[in-house]
Order: C-alpha cells, then sequence, then structure tokens
C-alpha cells in the first residue's frame, strides 16, 4: 500500500473547492483498488472522500471520471423527483479550484474528492435479513434508474471485465509465464477451475444469442458499496468506476456472493464459509420489488448463473493474481491472493450443492409480491 506523507496530502487537498478549513485527513474503508482517506473540515457539515486513483488499473482516468459525471447527474436528474437531499442518495464529485474532476499531483498520481455521506453504514458481512433486503432493492433501484440512460454514453471503462473467457485466458497466460515460481504450489486448484469452464460460460452463451440486452449496470456489488442509513434502510450506491454496459446477473451474482457467505471474503477458517440462505432469499425479494418490472424472462433464468459464476471469476482473478506474483490486488501479508482464492472456491461448493435450495427460492420470489 502506499504510503504519503500529509503534507503531500495537504496539498492535493488544497487544490479542490471545499467548504471549510481541513482539519485532518486520515485512511478510509478496505477497497483493494484506489486509495481513500476522510478529510474533515472545520466548517458546514460535510467531510470529504479523498482517493487517489488507481491508474494503472484504470489508465482512462479522462474517461472513469466522466462516466462517473454522467452517472451520478442523472441518477441526481431522476432522484430529484423522489427525495428531498439527493446528496445523500447519491455520490458527488466535488470538482477542483479548476473546475476539474480530478487532480494530478507531481508524482504523476491521479486524485479525486467526493462528499462522504457521514452517519451511514456499511457492512463487509451482512447480518441481518433486513440488511440484505435493502441492499437487494438498493442495486435493483440503483439499475432501473440507469435503464433510463442512453449505455452507449459510457466508456467501457475495463473491457471484457466480467467476461469470463478472458478471465481464463489471463489465467493460462499466467500460468504459461509462471512468473514467481508459485505454480507448483497451486495444482488441484487448476483442475477444480478447468473442469467447470463449460458450464460457467452460460451467461456468455445466452449473450451471443441474444438473449440478455445489454444494461448499465454496476459490476463491483459487493454489499460494502450499498451505505445504509442508521436505520438500515438504504441510503446510497457507491463505487462507481466500474459502471458501465453489462448484463444484470452479473451484478446479481457478486452481490449475492457476499450476502450469502456468512464469513469475509479472505476468511482462513474454511468452516466457517456457510451459507446463510435467509439472507439469500431477502437481498433476491428486495431486488425483485425493484427490479421485476423491467426484468425480462431470460434475465431471470440468467440469474442463478450470475450467482455460480461470480464467486468462481473471483476465484479465477485473485488466483491470476498470486501466480502473478500479486501486481493486481492490494495484499496484507504474503498468502492473502491464495486465502481469498480458497475461499471463494469453497462458497462456489457450497453454492453448488444447495442449487436446488437456492433455485427453488429464486423462483418464488420472483412470483411472490413482496
Ligand atoms: C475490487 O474496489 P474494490 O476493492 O471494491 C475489484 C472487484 C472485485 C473486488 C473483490 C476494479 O473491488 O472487481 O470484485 O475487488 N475491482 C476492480 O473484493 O478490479
Ligand atoms: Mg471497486
Amino acid at each position: 500500500m502506499s504510503v504519503y506523507d500529509s503534507e503531500e496530502l495537504e496539498k492535493v487537498v488544497s487544490s479542490f473547492e471545499l467548504d471549510g478549513k481541513v482539519v485532518s485527513i486520515e485512511r478510509f474503508g478496505s477497497g483493494h483498488i484506489n486509495d481513500s482517506f476522510r478529510v474533515v473540515v472545520n466548517e458546514g457539515d460535510k467531510s470529504y472522500l479523498l482517493q487517489r486513483i488507481n491508474h494503472k488499473i484504470f489508465p482512462n482516468v479522462d474517461g472513469l471520471m466522466d462516466n462517473i459525471d454522467l452517472v451520478t447527474t442523472h441518477l441526481k436528474s431522476v432522484l430529484k423527483n423522489e427525495v428531498i437531499d439527493v446528496d445523500k442518495h447519491t455520490l458527488t464529485i466535488i470538482p477542483t479550484k479548476s473546475g476539474a474532476k480530478y487532480q494530478k499531483d507531481a508524482n504523476g498520481d491521479y486524485w479525486r474528492i467526493f462528499i462522504l455521506l457521514d452517519g451511514t453504514k456499511s457492512y463487509d458481512i451482512v447480518e441481518t435479513t433486513k440488511q440484505a433486503f435493502a441492499g437487494g432493492m438498493a442495486f435493483g433501484r440503483f439499475q432501473k434508474q440507469l435503464s433510463t440512460l442512453d449505455a452507449t454514453q459510457l466508456v467501457e471503462i475495463l473491457p471484457n471485465f466480467h467476461n469470463i473467457d478472458f478471465r481464463l485466458s489471463n489465467l493460462r497466460k499466467a500460468i504459461e509465464a509462471d512468473r514467481v515460481g508459485r505454480l507448483a504450489e497451486v495444482g488441484e486448484l487448476l483442475d477444480y477451475i478447468f473442469e467447470r469452464e463449460e458450464k460457467m460460460r452460460r451467461i456468455l452463451v445466452m449473450a451471443q444469442k441474444g438473449e440478455l440486452p445489454l444494461r448499465i449496470t454496476h459490476n463491483d456489488t459487493k454489499f460494502n458499496n450499498v451505505l445504509l442509513d442508521q436505520e438500515d434502510n438504504v441510503q446510497c450506491v457507491i463505487d462507481l468506476d466500474t459502471v458501465m454496459p453489462g448484463y444484470v446477473a452479473y451484478d446479481f451474482g457478486d452481490a449475492i456472493r457476499t450476502i450469502i457467505n456468512a464469513a469475509a471474503e479472505d476468511e482462513k477458517d474454511l468452516n466457517k464459509v456457510v451459507l446463510n440462505i435467509p439472507l439469500f432469499q431477502a437481498y433476491t425479494e428486495g431486488y425483485f420489488s425493484e427490479a421485476k418490472d423491467f426484468l425480462t424472462e431470460k434475465e431471470i433464468e440468467s440469474l442463478w448463473y450470475g450467482v455460480l459464476l461470480l464467486p468462481y471469476m473471483q476465484v479465477v482473478r485473485f488466483l491470476t493474481d498470486y501466480i502473478d506474483g500479486d501486481v493486481y490486488y492490494k495484499v496484507h501479508y504474503t498468502d492473502h491472493n491464495l486465502v481469498r482464492t480458497n475461499t471463494q472456491l469453497k462458497l462456489v461448493k457450497e453454492l453448488e450443492g444447495a442449487e436446488a435450495q437456492l433455485r427453488e427460492i429464486l423462483s418464488q420470489s420472483v412470483v411472490t409480491p413482496s
């Protein structure tokens, strides 16, 4: 993780248009990609979220910020008919003093600031069915609100992001190169992954047949990317870096991956990686309460494939990064990516074991009004 001294950070912050004098700047959040800081000012009722954009991963910073601007402007225009304080329900970009959406510093790093929504809660592990239901509503509503934005205006900021063929091809390249000599440790995992290759291509196959509409999706629907208010009602969807055209099943599956797992994404004790099925049901009901009207039958059919695919895709991605020598995700200890791989793999196995039960809940939730 990069280290910054406070002078550097203050200098960066001073190029933005903030309401008040900066009192403190502290590390914030648990993202694997960008570096985040909370900036507190001495006036007004706002704090700010300062982020260093990881431009190795997002080389098109202009496209990235233009996407977020388009999306948040659209969401605000929809929200203004529904809520009083629009800025509490979607991200707000704070421009620099010269009116830009980000600031480049002398080291070539890119920085941006959003309003930080104080008084909200986010969860790495979901605790109650109320939270899970709210998460389902949040992402269902997000997709619904963006269904009226022209998808061709958005840049495909990370091409092939959820394309499993692309992810498996990257894994094969990593295996071939074996850059840091870790391949010997991962043999059995590879058998497991490649045995499931065809099964995990179902969404791609449906899409290739023209059965799935391309919509604007979030593409990083981890549960901690939903902010809930103090009473655990939906407040705001955050982390809009990967918003781009995609299939709804990807968002559904990635959310379920974090909701249904009773343990953390990187839990070392695999006995703790078990399914919390009531949370699955609650999320699904929350999601359908918002999304039922616009989803097609084929999209509804694809949701289950997303549930299996997204944890599997994380297995492939974490393992690729482990073999490559940890060049993509932040890691907090040597084997972190391997631990993440094993945790997600255990989750895929659990999901496969509960397939009949989970699919039954899915089809019940779509017909039951919530
Ligand atoms: C990364 O930004 P963050 O940490 O929420 C990753 C996601 C993964 C996630 C796994 C741009 O998200 O795709 O699902 O880690 N983001 C990118 O926790 O690769
Ligand atoms: Mg992210």
